[in-house]
């Protein structure tokens, strides 16, 4: 469950936080695919509760109704047709689920596919579930529990929402229902939302249970779906991460934090040396790394100042940290704008979420930032795709905010984040030649839109980088695309 079974040579995901189906197809077809990205993760395609009563925010998504596709990103025959476009052009989806419980209790109690529930009665009739099939007696976790009790985590209500009882032969069958019904639309894998309220051992009984990805969407036969278990784990709770990782991937929570740390300048870059298990991250091979998600970018879920698309500066140099190191494997995050931490997506006065339009520098508008679209960002993609299993070497410091390395001999990058200037022959570990860097621009013909780095046959390269720029690195590498 810990192989995201990319089309060959890709490497990264991107969230595409509430887009809708036909948008996301389109997208795949017109940016994705021949732009390299590996896959997408979408919002939860199931019926969620219609909360008007909050103006529709963002996280209704996250109060299951019922598990028929169709929600205000599209209906089952959109879903599906956007698996299959995206798979042709070799970008696989990953779907968000929501397995552990149903909705909470509200004075609305219709779903975005007009079914509906009665919360008194802990029905939900379009799966159907009954009391039942809910943990009982209710009870609802506490903040103290996360230290304590892991049975209470486990078994009473996150935030109020109906805990479904996954020990129940019957539930688990709906939930196999529901995820084996995409998995033979042809997604490639879940992630497992609020993972850590739900015990180990039922969800390994669920992941066996699984069928294997559909060989029609191009998946070798055998594959098993990529699995990554969402658990927020800083340390120091009774339930760790350790418990999911015999199972399959795991949201590692704590590579956002440090990098969002490091790149603020309250940690200095020079200690990214030794990056990875040793800063206590998980094993690579079960990490699946990200600096902000759709909870921690608007205070939701855990750990604070967490960088996003609002400091572009730092951002950009902490996302294109991540796709330059080999370590995890790696998801962007795609947002609409806030500033209203409970806002939901763009939207019309009847509630229907509104397309991004897209701009001639190849930016989103109508209230979408696509941080995917940002040039620094996925120029950074090809790089890492570019990179491949290359090993990190010829680490370079100044024994403060300014870092430099190779990948293999196929790329190389350097930043600094200090506030002086950079001026430093540095070994590229790339064959001799004009580069044109992909932050500050691209290569078109026979000439560098941005910076040019010129390497002598040594494979050292003078590279002057002020602390003044607009972004804080410069990278390049042998792909078609930046080698003049
Ligand atoms: C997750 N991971 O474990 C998601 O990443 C996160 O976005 C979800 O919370 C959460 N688990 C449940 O799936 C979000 C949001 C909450 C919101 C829930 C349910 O962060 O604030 O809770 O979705 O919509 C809301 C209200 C809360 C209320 C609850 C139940 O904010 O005040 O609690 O609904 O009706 C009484
Ligand atoms: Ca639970």
């Amino acid at each position: 469950y810990k192989n995201p079974h990319y089309a060959s040579g890709r490497t990264t995901m991107v969230h595409l936080f509430e887009w809708k189906w036909d948008d996301i197809a389109a997208e795949c077809e017109r940016f994705l695919g021949p732009r390299g990205f590996g896959g997408i993760q979408v919002s939860p395609p199931n019926e969620n509760l219609v909360i008007w009563s909050r103006n529709r925010p963002w996280w209704e998504r996250y109060q299951p109704i019922s598990y028929r596709l169709v929600t205000r990103s599209g209906n089952e025959n959109q879903f599906s047709n956007m698996v299959r476009r995206c798979n042709n052009v070799g970008v696989r989806i990953y779907v968000d689920a929501i397995i552990n419980h149903m909705t909470g209790t509200w004075n609305e109690n219709v779903g975005t596919g007009g079914s509906t529930a009665n919360f008194e009665n802990w029905h939900y009739p379009a799966v159907p579930y009954g009391r039942n099939d809910f943990n009982w007696p209710h009870c609802v976790i506490t903040g103290s529990d996360y230290n304590c009790c892991p049975d209470r985590v486990r078994n009473c209500e996150l935030s109020g929402l109906k805990d479904l009882n996954q020990g129940s032969d019957y539930v688990r069958q709906q939930i196999l229902n529901y995820m084996n019904r995409l998995i033979d639309m042809g997604v490639a894998g879940f992630r497992i939302d609020a993972a850590k309220h739900m015990w180990p051992h039922d969800l390994r009984v669920i992941y066996d249970r699984l069928r294997n990805l559909n060989t029609a969407h191009g998946f070798p036969s055998g594959a098993r779906p990529y699995i990554y278990q969402e658990v927020i784990d800083l340390g120091g709770e009774a339930i760790s991460r350790n418990e999911y990782t015999p199972l399959a991937a795991v949201t590692e929570f704590r590579f956002g934090l440090e990098l969002s740390q490091a790149f603020q300048r309250r940690n200095q870059l020079r200690w990214l040396v030794n990056w990875g298990p040793q800063w206590g991250l998980l094993a690579s091979g079960d990490a699946l790394t990200f600096i902000d998600n759709h909870d921690n970018q608007r205070g939701h879920g855990a750990g604070g100042n967490i960088l996003t698309y609002k400091q572009s500066r730092q951002y950009k140099g902490a996302i294109a940290f991540m796709l330059a190191h080999p370590y995890g494997y790696p998801q962007l995050m795609s947002s609409f704008a806030f500033t209203d931490t409970e806002a939901g997506p763009p939207m019309n006065s009847r509630g229907d979420i509104t397309s991004p339009t897209i701009n001639a520098d190849n930016s989103c508008g109508n209230g979408w930032i696509c941080e995917h679209r940002w040039r620094q960002i996925h120029n950074m993609v090809v790089f890492r795709n570019t990179a491949g299993n290359g090993a990190l070497t010829n680490w370079w410091d100044n024994g403060s905010n300014q870092i430099a390395f190779c990948r293999g001999n196929q790329a190389f990058i350097a930043f600094n984040n200090d506030a002086w200037d950079m001026d430093q022959t540095l070994q590229t570990c790339l064959p001799a030649g004009t580069y044109c860097d992909i932050i500050s621009g691209a290569r078109s013909g026979n000439r560098c839109t941005g910076k040019s780095i010129v390497v002598g046959s040594d494979g050292r390269a003078l590279i002057i980088h002020r602390s003044n720029e607009y972004d804080m690195m410069v990278a390049i590498h042998r792909g078609a695309d930046s080698r003049l």
